[in-house]
């Protein structure tokens, strides 16, 4: 990686355990420390998308445009070093998230009409609209404290199954 490598220029837009205060967001603060990182503000999804709670807890943007509500979230600029350690924490190799643009505008400023692009960590499309199912159709428009209540870590999960195995398992078991 070059120097250009370290400049933050992507724009993430975060919902989910990077947000502050949530499992994973000290990833981001390791990479604003050096300057890897750049806190641009609270934003908000033109559209609308679902945002669901999968197995363990763990939130999902699922990339159907129209559906569930405007996503509250933060976002970043992150330089390219950064973003693949984003990417492999996210599992964009693994068949996890798959990190593609989405159009945001800051909290409060929605009057100016104001549209940033930057990108976001969609659920992938392998089972995307399962889980929507699974969900009733019923999406949230903050991933909050309270919907992050019986998060479990990484570290904590059963170890012999992998994450999409437990998607899968979650899609197929019947809600109550
Ligand atoms: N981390 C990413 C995607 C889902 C998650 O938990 C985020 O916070 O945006």
């Amino acid at each position: 990686m070059g120097i250009e490598d370290s400049i933050p220029t992507t724009l993430i837009f975060t919902y989910g355990t990077l947000k502050r205060g949530f499992s994973n967001h000290n990833l981001l603060e390791d990479l604003m420390k050096t300057g890897d990182a750049v806190f641009k503000g609270t934003y908000r999804t033109v559209e609308k998308f679902p945002l669901v709670c999968g197995p363990f807890k763990v939130p999902f943007l699922l990339k159907i445009p129209g559906s569930g509500q405007r996503i509250t979230g933060e976002l970043y600029a992150v330089s390219n070093r950064g973003l693949s350690r984003v990417d492999e924490l996210e599992g964009t190799s693994r068949g996890h998230y798959r990190r593609l643009p989405i159009e945001v505008v800051a909290a409060g400023e929605e009057e100016s009409g104001m549209i940033t692009c930057a990108e976001a960590y969609y659920a992938e499309g392998s089972y995307d609209r399962e889980m929507w199912r699974k969900n009733g159709g019923k999406g949230i428009g903050i991933y909050s404290e309270k919907e992050a209540r019986g998060y479990v870590k990484r570290k904590d999960r059963p170890s012999h199954l992998t994450f999409l195995d437990h998607i899968r398992i979650f899609i197929s078991t019947p809600s109550d």
